[in-house]
């Protein structure tokens, strides 16, 4: 079995991806399932497998400790960790060959407090990845991008698993913007001359520190580009996908 977390900043195209990447998967004959691990969500674009809902509901929280949204999404953070096992076995009972993760909107919550890492580590012990959703609009500009890069990196550090880069919503942006962003994950010149072309002063200067710093901690994946409307890219992303399992299969 093979887990794929899909995290990335609000709106991103998590739940989409998950939807659509499942549906691909399942024509290309994998047996695979989807695992929601957000309380608060109202409607998913697909019926999961798995729901962290029917542990955890952000609108009980919010009633039964007279909580806002907020305070009670936070709440409702820490005590998905209490579940981790209840749904690693829910998982491992259905066997299948990969489960998608859909996580919570608020990437904060999962990324930045001590939930989302144990969660990740405890649910179950075979290999896992997480796609980190750089949001295509959002990412022509240089300074979004390196900011989403510093966001990644960050997330890199609290879960130390491997990691891929996803450029979500690609039929958004023309062929030619897809292929001027997905070279800066590769060609740092390429990142630097637009730095220098498109920013100034200290935006400009952040952005080249912040880049460097990034690229010296050995943090550069390619971007894949991928739609969730057109299914462009899944492909690639499976095929990145099968790299990691089998990496992680040959060196267990
Ligand atoms: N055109 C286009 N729209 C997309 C794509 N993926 C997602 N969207 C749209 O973007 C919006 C947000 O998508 P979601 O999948 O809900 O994003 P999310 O990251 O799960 O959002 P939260 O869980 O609320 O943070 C929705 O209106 C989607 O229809 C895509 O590949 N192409
Ligand atoms: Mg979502």
């Amino acid at each position: 079995m093979f887990i794929l977390f899909i995290i990335g900043t609000a709106g991103s195209g998590k739940s989409l991806l998950t939807a659509s990447f499942t549906s691909w998967l399942k024509m290309e004959g994998q047996d695979v399932v989807t695992v929601n691990l957000d309380p608060g969500v109202l409607t998913l674009p697909y019926t999961p497998d798995v729901d962290v809902r029917n542990y955890v509901r952000v609108e009980e929280i919010m009633e039964k400790y007279m909580l806002g949204p907020n305070g009670a999404l936070v709440m409702a953070a820490d005590l998905i960790a209490e579940e981790a096992q209840n749904l690693g076995n829910e998982i491992e009972d259905l066997k299948p060959d990969i489960a998608i993760v859909d996580t919570p909107g608020q990437m904060e919550l999962f990324a930045f407090r001590a939930s989302g890492p144990y969660i990740v580590s405890e649910l179950t012990n075979e290999p896992k990845a997480i796609a980190y959703l750089f949001d295509s609009v959002f990412s022509i500009n240089p300074l979004n991008y390196v900011s989403n890069l510093f966001l990644s990196a960050a997330v890199y550090n609290r879960f130390y698993v491997p990691q891929m880069h996803v450029l979500s919503k690609c039929d958004f942006l023309p062929p030619e913007e897809v292929n001027r962003v997905t070279e800066w994950s590769t060609n740092t010149d390429a990142l630097d001359m637009a730095i220098e072309e498109k920013l100034s002063g200290t935006k400009r200067l952040l952005s080249r520190d912040m880049m460097h710093a990034i690229f010296r901690l050995g943090i550069k994946f390619l971007l894949l580009p991928v739609s969730s409307k057109t299914n462009e890219g899944l492909i690639n992303l499976n095929a990145a996908a099968l790299r990691f399992y089998n990496r992680d299969r040959w060196t267990d």
